[in-house]
């Protein structure tokens, strides 16, 4: 009786020390330094496309076609980020966000979707589409960092 308690004890042991390992794979300061190195990549993808739509920058349709394409794959990045134990330290993410995961990720696909539409569309070089999916794609950014991003 005594070597079986012994035994589970050990057991236990195991487990929480290996669970702490995988908890501790990654650090929530990375996680916090990888969303917004992904977010800043973004901005900068994103920033010309919103010149050449508003007329500040003539339009270059192979610029455009490009970052869009970038912009699609990028919209797939940050959400992994946003790890539990994710919430406290240098970051302007909202507790609602691990609240409201469910939430917070169809914000994301959200996001997805309209700019895998945008990459589609930049291809038709036709700048009424193009200003049209440029609004609902900036529409899903504002959404998310409205509802969970502090000021
Ligand atoms: C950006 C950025 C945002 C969004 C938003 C879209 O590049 O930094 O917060 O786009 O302006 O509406």
């Amino acid at each position: 009786m005594k070597v079986s308690v012994n035994v589970i004890l050990a057991s236990l042991l195991v487990v929480a020390f290996s669970s702490n390992v995988i908890a501790d794979e990654v650090k929530p300061e990375d996680a916090i330094k990888y969303r917004k190195s992904v977010m800043t990549v973004m901005n900068w993808q994103f920033k010309p496309l919103g010149a050449m739509v508003k007329g500040d920058r003539p339009f270059d349709k192979d610029v455009f076609i490009k970052n869009a394409a970038y912009l699609e794959v990028l919209s797939k990045m940050p959400l992994e980020g946003f790890i539990a134990g994710s919430d406290k330290g240098e970051t302007k993410a909202k507790p609602e966000i691990w609240a409201e995961m469910e939430k917070f990720k169809g914000g994301m696909e959200k996001l997805q979707a309209e700019t895998a539409k945008l990459a589609q569309v930049s291809k038709t070089g036709d700048m009424n589409q193009i200003k049209a999916q440029f609004g609902e794609t900036g529409k899903t950014c504002k959404a998310c960092h409205d509802n969970f991003k502090s000021k």
